[in-house]
Order: structure tokens, then C-alpha cells, then sequence
């Protein structure tokens, strides 16, 4: 309606047209009601109002009739009169909006008809709150929209009309919006821009309020919703991820989990992942997820190669914004390397006779791994006598324990372990292989304390009477055993010209033949020396035992031998059976069985008158002598040893049996004049020949002396033989020990020390050179070389002695 009168002012024009209808109710009735009254409210009372009879206005059938319209808005009370709503009044239904709202009614009494009309003015009532059509308004805007871009919101609706219709709009206080009501448009204006990420709903509360009293309203929520933009790049959740991996982590390991948000939505927040910039050493190390950011293990890890890695990483959303973070990885170390043994040094072969704690190795340890992986033990096995000893770092000296000794252990295995303190441990082993060089410590040592050897006599020069055996445990030349014979004497002679020894097999020869009547038995030395240097040596005593051999005849002594005297015995005539008559008496050189005599009568002048005791010799009458018996009796005797085959001596004794010593016959002489001639034409003819050949050699030597003006010492220089005789078959005393090396067991090479020449002895090997009663001489004949300095022949005399040497002396001064 718009009008803005004073309610008072409005009062009295009310009821000034009242007064004015009350006027015109001859015509017609008006009454004003508001809307909304209650059922049977009273509007006025007709019956009053028109002049008419109470009481007649039931039986005139009073009644209201409405225009057109079914509904009924009000009735008359017709025992009071009253006109009263029938039912709920509602002008905004009735009259919509139109300014003024009038209800014809038309009145009707009957008998008689009469009619009036009634006007009923009903006037507006606050009874409507402003109305949103929807309870939720929902606004999308970009959060890109500029400030000051406006969003039409559509208007509130409320049913009342004037003072009563919507009269304002008010707007929930927000930090983006403020509200621009124009004539008929309701705005949002963005007064501040938004920020999807920082809030991406805004609900508004939007009041509209109406101008009626009491004052009503309504509300709506506006949902503004944000729509996103790409502005915001991704953001890692950490500037710098740390991780720790250990080393040989296998492939597909995740080692971290990296992630970056973006705030924006869609393809604006998809976020992928990449690794930044890598060196060319660890591009093939990790790879990370795109999607998820996972970083896994791709190569192979090393701590001993690498103990940490750097990396950038780089997110990306879809539209191309990235950002950066950095991941660290550390590489935790893993017990992967065994320790290496090294050798440094050496020493080998070690002298057995070094002293203990002498240093004979060095030995360097070293493990890959850090930290406790690389802390290293060392030890080496037991039971050899060496020992490691820690030195400065992870060096060791290899001493020993103990006093080696080659002969017990030459070689030894040392093996070294090393093992490291990570969990699990790991270890390595080396075995070093060290031998003891041999020192000339141990001397030959003979197998018996000392030896015998039992050898008859008549032995063959050469034979071998035993052998002796010495062991040295040092190694070669130091455990070589030479065996010699120590110089000594054995019954005046030296011991080389009883004995040799072969000095590499220990074997001991007779030199001669022995004589068991001559000694019984001797005792030589031996000795083992070795090859070292010094040489070590140890002695040994061999006891030769000689045995007897049944070589001696018996020797009668008693009576002379046959034919050299002539004894006789006189045997009284009156001698009785069994009285002594005479005694054979005979030695034997050799002894026991050899030595054990016995005597027999094998021929006598009349046998059965003496008789002869088996062992002692004695010669006893059988009977008593008669006067028949022959003078002269002559009895053989034989004396017979009991070795085998024995060996016998005979013997004649006569016997005179008389009492008278003038009755003996004459007696035979042996001329001894004739032998001492003798003895004077061999020495004449020896003296001859020795002139002879004294002769002789003076003329070779002439002519020797005009050969050598050509060829000078041809004839001295050659080989000379000199018959083996001298010398047996295979053994020469050579150094005088009687020693004969092996080597020269055939060709021996004397140099007489006074001349350049070398005498070859050719020996002919002949076991059977040397008969067995051979004895050692020479004639002058045997030399074919007068200037040896072999002795001269003991036959010889002093006379040629002085001639040879008298050849010499010239030889000297000639070719000297
Ligand atoms: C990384 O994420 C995966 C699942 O995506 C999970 O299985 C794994 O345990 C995570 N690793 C780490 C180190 O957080
Ligand atoms: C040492 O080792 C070598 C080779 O393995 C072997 O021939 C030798 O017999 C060993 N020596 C010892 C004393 O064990
Ligand atoms: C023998 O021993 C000596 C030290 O006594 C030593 O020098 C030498 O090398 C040894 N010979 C051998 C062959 O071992
Ligand atoms: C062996 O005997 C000789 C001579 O008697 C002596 O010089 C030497 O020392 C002895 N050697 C030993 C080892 O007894
Ligand atoms: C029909 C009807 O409403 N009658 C009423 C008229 O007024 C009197 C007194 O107020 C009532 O008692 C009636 O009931």
C-alpha cells in the first residue's frame, strides 16, 4: 500500500468510514475486518446495524449469499444477529496481491424479500514469513574470479504485501562476500578472492526480512563451492628424506617412501615422481615409483664402493608444476668380506739351529668391512712351535716357540686363520709352508758300540772280515758318513797294512793274510766322520779275533828231527816191563785240537817190546828184556796232531839196549864245509849279475839320453807297469789310513812327491794272484823303473843299494 500515515491518523479515518457506511446502510452495509480472524469471530450485528427485528430474523430466513464462489466466508447468528466468520479468513488467498481486498456479500431476508449488500474489507495481517524457493542455493565460482565479480541470488518471496512483504536482506558476516541488493536483484559481490585450498566450501547464511510487526523472516544457506585452479605445485613431506639400507640389499628393496601433496584436484594434484639428476655411477642403482613414490632397489650395494648416495627428487602434477626434495641414503655396512691374509715376508728355508723367538714371517690382515666387521683375530694351529705376535696394526710377526730340529720335522704347514668380528664371523685361512734347512748337528753314530770280527787265519788278502755302519739323520753332505781307519799300530806295523775300510760302505778288507801264531787278535779303530763343515765324527772299535787253523806240523824237538842227529838212548838190560826208557817230546805251534798231540810207534825193530804213551810221549818197555833181544833197536815214531786233516812229524829214536856206552856203533856227520862253499859261489853269482845288469842299465840310459833330445820324456812320462804282486788284487794304501776310496779301487795313481812323473799301477784284477804262502818280495827284475822310491828288496844287499843310489844321484843331476 505504501501508505506511511501515523497509525492514529489511520485510526480516525477508520472509523470515519465507518461512520460514512453507518450512513449508507440503507444502501448498503461495509464492514473492515482483518484476515485471519477466528471462526465465528463477530464482524458486526446486522440486525442492529440495518434496524431490524431480532425476533423476526429467523422466521424471515435470514441468510448470506455469496457471488459466485462456493465458499463461505461468514453467517449471521440468527439469534443474536450477529454476522460472524464461518471459517478462516485469508486475504492473501482471497486477493492475492492486490492493494485492497473486499468480500461482497449479499444479505437476504425473505417475507418480504428484502436484500442488502455487504462489503467486507479485509485488510493485510503480517501472517507470512519471507521465503527462499529452495532451502540450499548452490553457487560454483573459480577460485580464480576476480574481486568484484557478483553472483545474482534469487530473491526471497513473502506472501503479505506492503509493510508486510520483504523489506530487506541480510547476509552472514564471511571474509569473501558482501551482499548488493538493488531494486529487484539480490548479489554476492567477491570482495576478497578465494582460495580453493584453504577452504573449498562456503556456506552462507542469507536472511530476508519482512517490514511487518512482529517482524518475520526467512533464511537460505548459499553453498558456494570453490573450483580449483592449478595454482599450487606439489610439496614434499620432507625437504630431505633420510633412509639407511644395508649394503647387498637385493633388488626391489623399498628403501623409502617419499611423497609430495599438492593441494590442487584432479590432473592439477596428480603428483608423479622422479629421480633428479643422477651421476652416471648410480643411474642404475634405485628407481623410484612414479606413482607411489616408492624408491626401490634396482643395482647392487656396496658399502665398500659407496657408503651413501644423494639424490634429488622431483614431484610433478599433471599440469607441469614441480618442486624439489633431496633423499639421503646410508649404506649400513654388512659383514661381506673375509678377511685377506698377506704374506710380507719370509724367511725360508729357517736354519734348524735359530733360536727361539726368531722372526721368520710377516703377516698383514685386512678386511674390507668397517668397524667391528673389520676388527681381524689371528691365529695360527697348534702344535708347531710357531707362534703369531700381534705387531703395529694389522701386522704380525711369525716367531718361533721353540728349538727346531730338521731330523724330527723338516717341514711344517703353518696354517694362519683370520676371522673377523662381525656376526656371523667370517674367516680365511693361508697356509704357509716352511722347511728347516739342515745344520751339521748330529754326528754319525754307529749302530753297535763296537764291533768284532771273527776271521781264520791263512785269510785271503782283499777278504772281507765285516762291515761297520754308521747313521747320521743330517740332511745330504751333512749326513754323508765317510768311514776311515784311525791311525795306530798293531804289533809294531801300522794298522793300514792289517786292515781297510771302504770309506762309503764301511766294509772292512783284510789288507794281508794273518797268522794266528803271530797274534791272536787286535783292535782297530773306526771312524764316521760326515761331510759337513765342520765335520762331526764318532769312533768305533773293531776287534779282529783271529782263529786257528791246523797250518803247523807238530815239531818234535826231542830226538832231532830225522837225519839231523843221531840220538841213542841206552835202555839197561835189566830193565823190567813198564820202566821209562826215553820221552818223545814235540810242540805244535797251533793250538787247541790243532796243538793236541799224539804219539805212535809206526815202525820199531821188534814190535811189542816198547810201547809209546798216546799223549805224553813216553816211551815204556812192554816186558821184561831178555837176553834174546837185538842189541840195537830203532824205533819211528809219528806225532800227529788232531786237527783236520792233522798234520804229523815222524821221528827215529834208537835205542841201545846195553849197559855199556863202548858198545855203541860209530856215528854219521853231516858236512857243514859244503854248505858254506855254497853259500859263497851264490853270493859270487849274485854280485855277477848285479854288475851285469848295473852295465846294462847305464847303456840304456845312454841311449835313453839321445832319444829325448827329440821326444825328451817319453819314456818317463809314460805309464809304467808294475806287476800286482806287490799290492793286493784291489786294494792300495793310498792316504796311508788304509783307506781306499771306491773310485780308485782300480786305477791308483801314486806320485812320488819328487818328480812330475805318475806311476799307473795297471793291476789285473786276479783273485788268485796271491797264493796263500806268498810273502812280499821283490827282486830287483820286478822294477822296470829303478827310481822308484819303493824300498829296496831286502835280498838285495848293501852293495846294490849303493849302486842305486849312485844311479840316482846321476839320474838327478841329469835331468834335473
Ligand atoms: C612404502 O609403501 C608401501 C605401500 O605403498 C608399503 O608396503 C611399505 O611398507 C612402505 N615402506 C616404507 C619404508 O614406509
Ligand atoms: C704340507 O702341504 C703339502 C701340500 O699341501 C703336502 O704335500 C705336505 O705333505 C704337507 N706337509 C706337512 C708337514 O703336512
Ligand atoms: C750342512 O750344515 C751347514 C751348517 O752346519 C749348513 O750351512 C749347510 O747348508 C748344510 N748343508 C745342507 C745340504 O743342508
Ligand atoms: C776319535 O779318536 C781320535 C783319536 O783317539 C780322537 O782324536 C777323536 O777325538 C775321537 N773322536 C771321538 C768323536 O771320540
Ligand atoms: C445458531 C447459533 O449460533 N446460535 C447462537 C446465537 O447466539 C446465542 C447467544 O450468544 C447462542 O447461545 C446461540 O448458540
Amino acid at each position: 500500500m505504501g501508505d506511511k500515515g501515523f497509525p492514529a491518523l489511520r485510526l480516525i479515518l477508520c472509523i470515519a468510514s465507518f461512520i460514512v457506511m453507518l450512513h449508507l446502510v440503507n444502501g448498503d452495509l461495509s464492514y473492515s475486518i482483518p484476515e485471519e480472524m477466528k471462526r465465528e469471530s463477530v464482524i458486526g450485528n446486522i440486525a442492529k446495524d440495518l434496524g431490524l427485528d431480532l425476533r423476526t430474523l429467523s422466521s424471515r430466513k435470514a441468510r448470506v449469499d455469496f457471488e459466485g464462489t462456493r465458499k463461505r466466508h461468514c453467517d449471521i447468528n440468527l439469534s443474536t444477529g450477529d454476522l460472524i466468520t464461518s471459517e478462516r479468513i485469508d486475504r492473501e488467498s482471497l486477493c492475492g496481491k492486490k492493494p485492497s481486498c473486499v468480500v461482497k456479500v449479499d444479505l437476504v431476508l425473505e417475507n418480504p424479500l428484502e436484500l442488502h449488500r455487504l462489503s467486507l474489507h479485509i485488510h493485510d495481517v503480517n501472517d507470512n514469513s519471507p521465503k527462499f524457493r529452495e532451502n540450499v542455493i548452490e553457487i560454483e565460482i573459480s577460485e580464480s574470479a576476480d574481486k568484484g565479480n557478483r553472483f545474482s541470488i534469487e530473491e526471497a518471496h513473502d506472501a503479505d504485501i506492503g509493510q508486510n512483504a520483504v523489506q530487506m536482506y541480510n547476509l552472514q558476516k564471511n571474509d569473501n562476500f558482501i551482499l548488493n541488493v538493488d531494486s529487484n536483484t539480490v548479489e554476492l559481490v567477491l570482495e576478497k578472492t578465494l582460495d580453493r585450498e584453504k577452504q573449498k566450501d562456503i556456506n552462507l547464511l542469507l536472511t530476508a526480512l519482512d517490514g511487518g510487526s512482529p517482524q518475520r523472516s526467512g533464511t537460505v544457506v548459499i553453498h558456494v563451492t570453490v573450483l580449483d585452479a592449478n595454482d599450487n605445485a606439489p610439496v614434499f613431506s620432507q625437504a630431505v628424506y633420510k633412509a639407511s639400507l644395508p649394503e647387498n640389499s637385493p633388488p626391489d628393496t623399498i628403501v623409502i617412501n617419499v611423497s609430495a601433496t599438492d593441494a590442487d584436484e584432479g590432473v592439477n594434484g596428480d603428483v608423479t615422481y622422479h629421480l633428479g639428476h643422477v651421476s652416471d655411477d648410480d643411474v642404475n642403482v634405485f628407481s623410484i615409483d612414479p606413482k607411489t613414490g616408492e624408491i626401490k632397489v634396482t643395482g647392487v650395494i656396496d658399502f665398500e664402493e659407496r657408503s651413501s648416495f644423494e639424490m634429488r627428487l622431483q614431484a610433478k602434477d599433471g599440469l607441469g608444476l614441480t618442486s624439489y626434495a633431496k633423499v639421503i641414503i646410508d649404506v649400513t655396512d654388512i659383514n661381506d668380506n673375509a678377511p685377506m691374509i698377506y704374506l710380507k715376508s719370509l724367511t725360508n728355508p729357517i736354519p734348524e739351529n735359530v733360536s727361539p723367538g726368531t722372526e721368520v714371517g710377516i703377516i698383514n690382515v685386512q678386511d674390507r668391512d668397517s668397524e667391528t666387521n673389520r676388527q681381524v683375530r689371528c691365529s695360527i694351529q697348534q702344535n708347531v712351535p710357531f707362534k703369531l705376535v700381534p705387531s703395529i696394526k694389522n701386522y704380525y710377526s711369525l716367531v718361533t716357540t721353540g728349538q727346531l730340529d730338521r731330523e724330527l720335522e723338516s717341514d711344517y704347514n703353518i696354517t694362519i686363520t683370520a676371522t673377523d668380528e662381525g656376526s656371523p664371523p667370517l674367516s680365511s685361512s693361508k697356509t704357509v709352508q716352511l722347511s728347516v734347512a739342515d745344520i751339521n748337528d748330529n754326528p754319525p753314530v754307529f749302530e753297535e758300540q763296537s764291533y768284532s770280527a771273527d776271521v781264520t787265519e791263512n785269510n785271503k788278502p782283499g777278504s772281507t772280515l765285516c762291515s761297520v755302519t754308521a747313521r747320521d739323520p743330517d740332511w745330504r753332505q751333512n749326513g754323508t758318513v765317510i768311514y776311515s781307519l784311525l791311525p795306530g799300530e798293531v804289533n809294531g806295523a801300522p794298522v793300514s797294512s792289517y786292515l781297510s775300510v771302504n770309506g762309503d760302505t764301511g766294509v772292512i778288507h783284510a789288507v794281508r793274510s794273518f797268522d794266528y801264531e803271530q797274534f791272536r787278535s787286535f783292535k782297530v779303530h773306526v771312524t764316521a766322520r760326515d761331510n759337513g763343515s765342520p765335520p762331526l765324527s764318532s769312533n768305533v772299535s773293531v776287534s779282529v779275533f783271529v782263529s786257528d787253523v791246523n797250518d803247523n806240523s807238530p815239531q818234535i824237538l826231542y830226538p832231532a828231527p830225522e837225519g839231523n842227529s843221531f840220538m841213542t838212548e841206552l835202555v839197561p838190560k835189566a830193565a823190567h816191563g813198564g820202566s821209562l826208557v826215553s820221552k818223545v817230546i814235540a810242540v805244535d805251534a797251533d793250538s787247541g785240537q790243532n796243538a793236541w798231540l799224539s804219539y805212535h810207534i809206526v815202525k820199531s825193530t821188534d814190535p811189542g817190546l816198547f810201547t809209546i804213551g798216546l799223549h805224553s810221549g813216553e816211551i815204556r818197555t812192554q816186558r821184561d828184556i831178555s837176553e834174546s833181544d837185538s842189541m840195537k833197536q830203532n824205533l819211528i815214531v809219528s806225532v800227529k796232531d788232531n786237527g783236520q786233516p792233522s798234520l804229523s812229524a815222524t821221528c827215529s829214536m834208537y835205542l841201545l839196549i846195553s849197559d855199556n856206552l863202548a858198545e855203541v856203533p860209530e856215528l854219521k856227520d853231516i858236512s857243514y864245509e859244503e854248505k858254506n862253499s855254497k853259500l859263497t859261489s851264490y853270493l859270487i853269482i849274485a854280485l855277477v849279475s848285479v854288475s851285469t845288469f848295473f852295465l846294462t842299465f847305464i847303456i840304456i840310459i845312454l841311449g835313453v839320453r839321445f832319444c829325448r833330445r827329440r821326444k825328451p820324456r817319453l819314456l818317463f812320462d809314460g805309464a809304467v807297469a808294475i806287476p800286482s804282486a806287490y799290492l793286493p788284487p784291489n786294494y792300495a794304501d793310498v792316504d796311508g789310513t788304509g783307506t781306499l776310496r771306491s773310485a780308485y779301487n782300480y786305477d791308483a795313481y801314486l806320485t812320488t812327491g819328487s818328480r812330475t812323473s805318475d806311476f799307473k799301477f795297471v793291476s789285473s784284477y786276479n783273485d788268485n794272484t796271491l797264493p796263500a804262502d806268498q810273502t812280499l818280495r821283490k827282486s830287483p827284475s820286478d822294477f822296470a823303473d829303478p827310481f822308484d822310491d819303493l824300498e829296496p828288496s831286502v835280498e838285495v844287499g848293501t852293495f846294490q843299494s849303493t849302486l842305486l843310489i849312485t844311479m840316482h844321484c846321476l839320474l838327478v843331476f841329469e835331468f834335473g
